[in-house]
């Protein structure tokens, strides 16, 4: 058995959970076809990276990414740091001949994530970008009913994001309403995860209408502390503009013919990772709520006129990516599981010399979307989305 030596840049939120997958493969995966290793982690300074080290495991510490890069013997770029990094990053770790697997949303802007993608496509490298919650077992189950047809011809999906962390106007001014930084707010940090789990069930989406709106137009300046979501003690008495997406609400259409709407924000009280699916076919219905994630709700029109309803699937050994995991349905599933999984399937992909999905394809497509997304907020028409061209690598008009 091989092993593979990992350089992690960012040791905040995503750092944890990337190096938790890690060192959790091999427990859950067994036999592999590579044991990460996890070499050297990259953090904003010296303090900063020797304390990650310690806590996450690695051997080595730099507050120079670049070094991580540069070193011959790191086989995968983990780019765990805030969004305006990813671009510099991955483009120098690719042209370096390293796989790298990068944070969601992949880039600030369409331009960079195209970029992004160009750099991917001139190596034989594998990319991955994390959107993680399509690998929750009971999203993947619903990926499976769809595939087969159970719900017939998709007619309509509708998805939420909503969470609160946000809501309380004295929460310091993380990145993440810092346009400079983070590149949109509810759009790029949560609604692409909506995206991702849309074109993944539904297909393509070609065209939305949005709208967006700021309700916190300013919050006080972090002062002290780490930059952790929802924190409301870290803030000094000076405020600062928040120039980013509170809101957003998008109707859309796919390409198939289906019709949607997405909808995610950061204040909603009482909310916390309500990520929800609702998807109707000629057939039956799937419906879906991350706060309940072992469960996947199915309605199946063949069922008859006396017992049609909706009813529970507990996701267990038997379902999609189940038999890894735990030993019996509804044990309960994680958030780290997530991770878990889609690093064994980066690592998997490395080991094959094959692709996996989904990749800076993926990324670049949804950035696509959430630009469109944000055209239309502004002009406040229907704005057609590109359709990514993979043979070729360029854009074509929507159908
Ligand atoms: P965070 O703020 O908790 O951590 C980011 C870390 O990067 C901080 O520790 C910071 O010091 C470090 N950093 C900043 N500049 C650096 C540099 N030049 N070199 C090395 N390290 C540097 O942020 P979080 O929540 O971990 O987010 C990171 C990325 O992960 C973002 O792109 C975010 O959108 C994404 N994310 C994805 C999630 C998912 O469910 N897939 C969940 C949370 C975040
Ligand atoms: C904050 O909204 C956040 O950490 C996002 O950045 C992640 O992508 C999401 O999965 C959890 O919440």
């Amino acid at each position: 058995m091989k092993t593979i030596n990992v350089g992690l840049i960012g040791g905040g939120f995503m750092g944890k959970a990337h190096s938790l997958a890690y060192s959790a493969v091999p427990m859950f995966f067994w036999p592999t076809d590579l044991i990460p290793v996890k070499k050297t982690i990259a953090e904003a300074s010296e303090d900063l990276a020797a304390d990650a080290a310690a806590r996450f495991g690695f051997e080595n510490s730099t507050s120079d990414w670049r070094s991580i890069v540069d070193d011959p013997d790191i086989d995968v770029v983990d780019i765990a740091t805030p969004n305006h990094l990813h671009a510099e990053i991955a483009i120098a770790a690719l042209q370096a001949g390293k796989n790298v697997i990068c944070e969601k949303p992949l880039a600030r802007t369409v331009e960079e994530a195209g970029a992004m993608y160009a750099a991917a496509r001139a190596t034989d490298k594998v990319h991955m970008v994390a959107f993680n919650y399509r690998r929750t077992p009971a999203v993947a189950l619903a990926k499976r009913y769809v595939d087969e047809g159970a719900i017939g011809e998709i007619l309509n999906f509708r998805a939420t994001y909503l969470q609160d962390w946000s809501a309380d106007p004295s929460a310091p001014l993380s990145w993440r309403f810092q346009k400079k930084i983070a590149g949109s707010g509810a759009v790029g940090d949560i609604a692409t995860h909506i995206i991702d789990i849309a074109r993944y069930l539904a297909g393509e989406i070609s065209s939305v209408t949005a709208l967006t709106s700021t309700f916190i137009k300013e919050r006080p300046v972090q002062g002290a502390g780490a930059d952790s979501l929802g924190n409301t003690k870290g803030g000094s008495s000076e405020m600062a503009p928040v120039d980013v997406d509170d809101e957003v609400m998008t109707l859309v259409k796919f390409a198939s013919g289906a019709v949607g709407s997405l909808e995610a924000t950061r204040n909603a009280w009482g909310r916390n990772n309500f990520i929800t699916f609702e998807i109707h076919g000629t057939e039956g219905s799937i419906f879906f709520n991350y706060e309940n994630r072992d469960e996947l709700q199915v309605c199946f029109k063949a069922d008859g006129d006396d017992r049609r309803g909706f009813r529970t699937v507990y996701t267990g050994p038997n379902h999609p990516n189940g038999a890894n995991l735990w030993p019996i349905p509804a044990l309960g599933i994680g958030y780290g599981e997530t991770k878990i999984i889609e690093a064994h399937d980066f690592f998997t992909a490395i080991a094959g010399g094959e692709p996996v999905r989904p990749d800076f394809g993926d990324g670049y497509q949804a950035a696509l979307i959430d630009h469109a997304i944000l055209m239309s907020a502004e002009t406040g028409a229907w704005t057609d989305v590109p359709l990514l061209d993979r043979e070729t690598g360029l854009l074509r008009a929507a159908v």
